[in-house]
């Protein structure tokens, strides 16, 4: 009985049982830091995925928002320019016509006088900078095709005007919205 009490009260077995040794200390950190190195991988994907997804959101809306624009114009600058832009038209040249500035567009083509290189931030109905979008870069072409080819551009005129929008946020990272215009009374 008093050989028990004498071993329980010996400072050094008193701490093997109730703490850690050097080598179970070091197991756990290196448990932890496993298991914290995954956690913060999975957390940096998570967030990185997740301003993925924003960006993309934020690009088709703004294609689809310039692609509208578009669609509310005439046809060509020779359609008549009432509020249905209405009457098959002898089609124009490709461009903004007369010197039209960004906020005088007002036909389908005139958007391909947008910059080749794009507009960063991109530019409002008005030509303003959308200073909300600084990391977005917004072009757009517009080329006459024919019926039995409407991806391919050509010289023209057709009946057909092929306008492609892009925003882009990186070399790699783009949305791209194609819609193919036709010449007929609407
Ligand atoms: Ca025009």
């Amino acid at each position: 009985m008093n050989k028990t009490k004498g071993s329980m009260s010996h400072p050094r077995n008193f701490k093997l049982q109730g703490g850690f040794t050097l080598i179970e200390v070091i197991l756990v950190i290196v448990v932890l830091s496993i298991g914290l190195t995954g956690l913060l991988v999975y957390v940096s994907q998570a967030a990185q995925d997740s301003a993925y997804a924003h960006n993309i959101s934020t690009a088709t809306t703004l294609a689809q928002d310039l692609m509208e624009e578009i669609r509310s114009k005439c046809w060509d600058e020779t359609a008549t320019a009432t509020a249905v832009c209405s009457g098959a038209v002898t089609a124009s040249a490709i461009g903004a016509d007369g010197g039209e500035g960004r906020a005088a567009y007002d036909d389908v083509d005139d958007f391909n006088s947008l910059p080749v290189a794009g507009n960063t931030p991109p530019q409002d109905s008005q030509g303003l900078a959308m200073a909300a979008f600084p990391y977005f870069t917004q072009s757009a072409s517009v080329c006459y095709v024919a019926s039995t080819a409407l991806d391919t551009c050509i010289a023209g005129p057709t009946d057909y005007k092929r306008a492609s929008v892009t925003i882009s946020w990186s070399a790699a990272d783009q949305v791209n919205v194609v819609n193919v215009f036709s010449n007929h009374e609407m």
